[in-house]
Formats: structure tokens, sequence, C-alpha cells
């Protein structure tokens, strides 16, 4: 129609080994998450439902989400009216799960070979078990994401977790979107929660009349969902442990050259589309100014035909391009930022993989997008945001299990270490620990 849209452009800032370390930090500096305010509106809600129950939770669900339910719970066996899809995703979903499944299944701890004779007698070993019942969380929001269920569920009945439950807020007639049903009822899901926000948050925690209470909660979330997880946590009553903290998604692409502008941007954008408060960060090595025009004509161009381009538009407006002139200063600056998701899209991708000492899942190469790990090839897509892939792991196998250590020392074993725990007991002041071995090393008349 001939209106001129404005270009929806990243803004480029050239760091050269003369920049500062500060001009650096303020470049990869996240938008500021509110936690605290967010913590005081999250608080009456989780307290609600903590000492009301499932009464709460309806009317919460209702205030919402608009819907008044009946009952907030839905238990297996899922009625077949609820999931009916597609033979198309169904087939989709079948061969995600059977990757995500094969994936998760070897990670599976070999814990049986972790049996080591310290010292002559004395055998430590560990062995793994699953979290008993797990909440896992599937957010609604502005897409659905059965991918989700999918990337919780697979793992959690790998693991053998005995309850899973998963919570997704209901859609304006009180029912999910079938797909994730489906999922549910592929993962062997004992019930599904039909409440989002805090106020699921908080009957997983504290479990409510109909919902039972489970020990560790997974999953994204909004703000107020990843803080009512926070202070579930925190709170000893509740008993209960989360996954992460999750922020907003992101991508850090690093391109150089022979990247393909189209997949790049295309990249860009997979993750800019998610929510207007999703980052996206191109570090673009030695690209001259023609192919980094290239790549933004693409960003403008691809953004304009997509559906959600307004979601985009915010999300580009705080996104950043940074020119460098060496993989070095790529990788030291991705590393600095610790994002999300690292693509690699340069010349002989492979061989960055040494260099990456921080992110939650690499994608190497051209022909590797975001999207695959997204869905369907097999790594999780829950992982760390806003810096935490420092010190997370995104969703694993072992996110579902615990591990216990176990010892046993034979007479010699004792006779071996047994002096040593004694001076240092005796060291700390711990006369009733020295005495344990004392006792016994007398009795063996080795003392
Ligand atoms: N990229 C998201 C996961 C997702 N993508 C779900 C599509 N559906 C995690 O950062
Ligand atoms: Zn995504």
């Amino acid at each position: 129609n001939g209106t001129e849209q404005p270009q929806i452009k990243m803004n480029v800032v050239t760091v050269t080994p003369e920049t500062s370390e500060t001009e650096i930090a303020k470049v990869l500096t996240r938008p500021l998450q509110k936690s605290a305010d967010i913590m005081k509106l999250v608080t009456p809600i989780i307290n609600n439902v903590r000492d009301n129950g499932d009464k709460a939770l309806i009317e919460l669900t209702e205030k919402f989400d608009r819907v008044k339910l009946q009952s907030p719970v839905l238990y297996a066996p899922f009625p077949e009216n609820l999931m009916q899809i597609s033979e198309e995703v169904k087939a989709a979903i079948d061969l995600s799960i059977s990757n995500i499944e094969k994936f998760h299944a070897a990670q599976i701890n070999k814990d049986e070979v972790l049996h080591v004779e310290t010292a002559p007698g004395v055998i430590c070993s560990r062995f793994s078990r699953a979290i008993e019942s797990v909440g896992l969380y599937v957010p609604g929001g502005t897409a659905v994401l059965p991918s989700t269920a999918m990337m919780l569920g697979i793992p959690a009945k790998v693991a053998g977790c005995k309850n899973i439950i998963l919570a997704s807020p209901p859609r304006s007639d009180g029912t999910l979107t079938p797909e994730v049903v489906y999922v549910a009822h592929k993962v062997g899901a004992k019930a599904i929660l039909l409440a989002g926000g805090a106020q699921a948050v908080a009957a997983l925690a504290y479990g409510t009349e109909s919902v039972p209470k489970v020990d560790k909660i997974m999953g994204p979330g909004n703000q107020f969902v990843t803080a009512a997880k926070m202070f579930v946590q925190n709170d000893t009553s509740a008993q209960v442990s989360i996954d992460m903290p999750a922020g907003p998604s992101e991508v850090l692409v690093i391109a150089d050259g022979t990247s393909n502008p189209a997949f790049v941007a295309s990249d860009l954008l997979s993750q800019a589309e998610h929510g207007v408060d999703s980052q996206v960060i191109l570090i673009a090595i030695s690209m001259t100014d023609d192919q980094l025009a290239a790549v933004e004509t693409e960003v403008h161009e691809q953004a304009m035909r997509l559906p959600r381009v307004d979601i985009v538009r915010g999300s580009i407006a705080h996104s950043t391009t940074i020119r460098v002139d060496s993989i070095e200063r790529a990788m030291q600056l991705s590393n600095q930022y610790g994002p999300e998701h690292l693509i690699l899209q340069v010349h002989e991708a492979s061989r960055l993989l040494p260099l990456v000492e921080h992110a939650g899942s690499v994608f190497v190469g051209a022909w590797s997008p975001e999207s695959c790990g997204d869905y369907s090839s097999g790594t999780n897509h829950t992982l760390p945001t806003y810096g935490y892939a420092k010190m997370y792991s995104g969703v694993n196998t072992d996110t579902f299990m615990k591990h216990i250590t176990s010892q046993e020392l034979t007479e010699q074993g004792l006779k071996n270490i047994g002096p040593a725990v004694m001076a240092l007991a005796a060291t700390e002041g711990l006369d009733g620990h020295r005495n344990a071995v004392k006792v016994r090393l007398e009795s063996l008349g080795a003392l």
C-alpha cells in the first residue's frame, strides 16, 4: 500500500583493540529485570494458594486466564477428545520425542562403574535415583509450546520419575492445546494442572486438595513464574527445588564473510520472535560493509514477512550487531555474554567449539539452525538465560535425578584412614566423632 515501514535494524557497534572494558560491558548488558517488584506481586498469590488451595487456584485462574474451571486438574488417562491432532503434527511430535528420548537416555549416568577404592579397604560408590514427583511448567502466553512439554517430559520419563505433573494455563474455553495433552499422555504424566503463573507454581510446590505436591519444579516461564519458583525454593516449608532461574530467550550468532546472510538473519529472527524482551546479538567477524548490509537487508525483509513482526520489532530494538576483527575476539565476547544459544555460522565452525566456555547450547555450522534444537534434533531447549550459562547447565536427564553416595570400609580400611579421622576430629574439637573411630580401633586391638 506504499506506506514506508521503518527499517527493522539492530544497533551496530564496532569493537576494536582500543575499545574499553566498560564500553564492552555496556554493549553486552542485558535489559534489566525488575525482580524485587515482581516478587512483591507474586507473594500474595503464592500465600493465597498455599492457604486456600483449589478455591484460590480457581479464583486466580478466573482472574488471570478469564475462565472459571470446575476443577483445576485433569487426571490420566486423558480423554481422547482432548488430544485430537493432525496426523502430520502427531508424526512430527513422535519423531521429535524419539530423538529427544535417544539423547536423554544416553545421558543416564553409568553409576554402576562409580566404585572407587580410595585407599585399601575403603570403597566409595555412587548411585542415582529419580526424583519422585516433578512439576513441569509449560508456558502459555503468546505461543503454545508443546515442544516445551516434550523437553521437560521426556527426560522426566527417561529418568524414571514416578509422578509427572504438567502445568499449563488453560485457554479461554477451559481446555489446553491438544498437542500439549498428547505429549502429556506420551510421557506418562499422571495429571495436568490447568493453571499458569505464580498460582500454578504455588499449587505444585505446596499441593492443594486436587494438585499433588511435587519435589522439583522445572520449566521456563515469564517473570512471575520465575519469581514464584525462586520464592518457593527459598521457603523451607515447601520442600521443593527448581531447575534454574529463567530470563527472556536469547541467541548470539557468530558469522563471518563466508556466512549466508539469509541464514544468519533467519536465526536472529527465530529467537527475536519469542517475545519483545528477547535479545539477539550478532557478532560479525571481519565482514565488509556490503556483507553486513546484506545481512541487515535480510533481517528487515524476512522480519516484514513474519506474522509476529511486531514482537520482532520490540526485541530487535534492544539487540546489537558487534563488529570484530578476529575469531578470538568474537569468542571472548561470546563467553563474556554467556548466551543461552550460540550459533557458529563461520568457515569451519567446529574448530570454534574448544573456545566455548559459557553457553547453554551450541549450533555448529550453516545447516544447524536453532529451530532444530528447539524441536526435533534431540538436545534440550530449556536452557540457562540471562548469563546463567556461566554456572547452570540446561535441563538434562540429571535434572530429574539425584546422586546418592555410599561407602563400605573393611577392618583394614578403618585401620588405614582411622588415625587421620581421629586427628581431624580432634582438631575440630569434636570428640564424639573421634570416639566413633577410637572404639572400633580399640576393639581391633589397633590402638
Ligand atoms: N527457543 C526457545 C524454545 C522454543 N522455541 C520453543 C520454539 N518453541 C528456548 O529458548
Ligand atoms: Zn525458539
